[in-house]
């Protein structure tokens, strides 16, 4: 079943507060500790925006113990009526699925899990209109991953694997959706075959982390940092909300990791 652009319409979403030891948040490369303070005024311009384009906002406390919970996107899938406790692949954030399970539980009347051996993020998930993309990555693992699909098809949504991009942390580093039918995707992802189904926009040279971008309604949020992408988006009809992610970008992490959107 389709439901009409559920890849972007969605009414609520769910954030969770950055906490004290945010500074020790994961990174392949380690670029200075993120400032606490800034991180916070970028979390909070972020929630703004959300609420800006329609969707309640339901903030969770920090979780001390999980430096990276402020990425709510990599322990949880929302897939129409269903949300899916992942398993992120990195041991320090494995916890994070149950830590967020009852927060699913007050909107999903239905929970599932990935399991044991498998691994998933949600950053390696792309829910277009057609299917859902699970990009195999460090982080998400091919038992993972067929344990998605069947979940998926279980749901009348076809699911496929592909390779995340090398020097990536997760797919979703690499191509965002735009609309139905168009995808924001980096060079590299471009020039392999994984989206040739799709219209792609190719993020400009040099630009590549503007390709974490998330449309959310009418809008679509974009870091603020890389104007030929706004410029390329602007021109293409998009509804551009810009954004600060200097901070948050220190942890490898961009706009798509900071909330989990879904619709009532
Ligand atoms: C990590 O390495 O897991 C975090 N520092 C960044 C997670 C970013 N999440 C995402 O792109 N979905």
């Amino acid at each position: 079943m389709v439901v009409s652009a559920r890849s972007y319409r969605f009414t609520d979403a769910i954030v969770r507060q950055p906490g004290k030891t945010v500074t020790d948040g994961l990174r392949a490369v380690d670029s200075g500790p993120p400032d606490p303070t800034a991180l916070a005024d970028e979390h909070s311009r972020y929630i703004a925006a959300l609420k800006a384009a329609g969707l309640s906002v339901h903030v969770l406390p920090p979780l001390d113990d999980f430096p990276d919970s402020i990425f709510v996107e990599d322990p949880a899938l929302c897939l129409d009526s269903v949300a899916v406790l992942l398993r992120p692949g990195a041991p320090t954030r494995l916890g994070e699925s149950a830590a967020i399970e009852p927060s699913l539980g007050a909107f999903f009347g239905e929970l599932l899990h990935i399991e044991t051996p498998g691994f998933v993020d949600g950053g390696d998930l792309l829910l277009t209109e057609r299917e859902l993309v699970i990009g195999l990555s460090q982080r998400t693992d091919a038992e993972g991953a067929r344990q998605l699909e069947k979940i998926a098809y279980s749901r009348g949504i076809a699911a496929r694997a592909v390779a995340s991009p090398p020097g990536v942390l997760h797919l979703k580093s690499a191509c965002a959706l735009l609309d139905e039918e168009t995808l924001l995707v980096t060079a590299a992802l471009a020039a392999s075959d994984v989206f040739s189904g799709y219209r792609c926009l190719i993020v400009p040279q040099g630009e590549d982390y503007a390709a974490n971008a998330i449309r959310v309604n009418d809008t679509l949020l974009l870091s603020n940092d890389y104007p030929r992408t706004a410029e390329m988006l602007d021109h293409a009809g998009y509804n551009i909300v810009p954004l600060p992610t200097a901070e948050v970008r220190k942890l490898d992490a961009g706009l798509s990791c900071m909330s989990l959107r879904f619709s009532r």
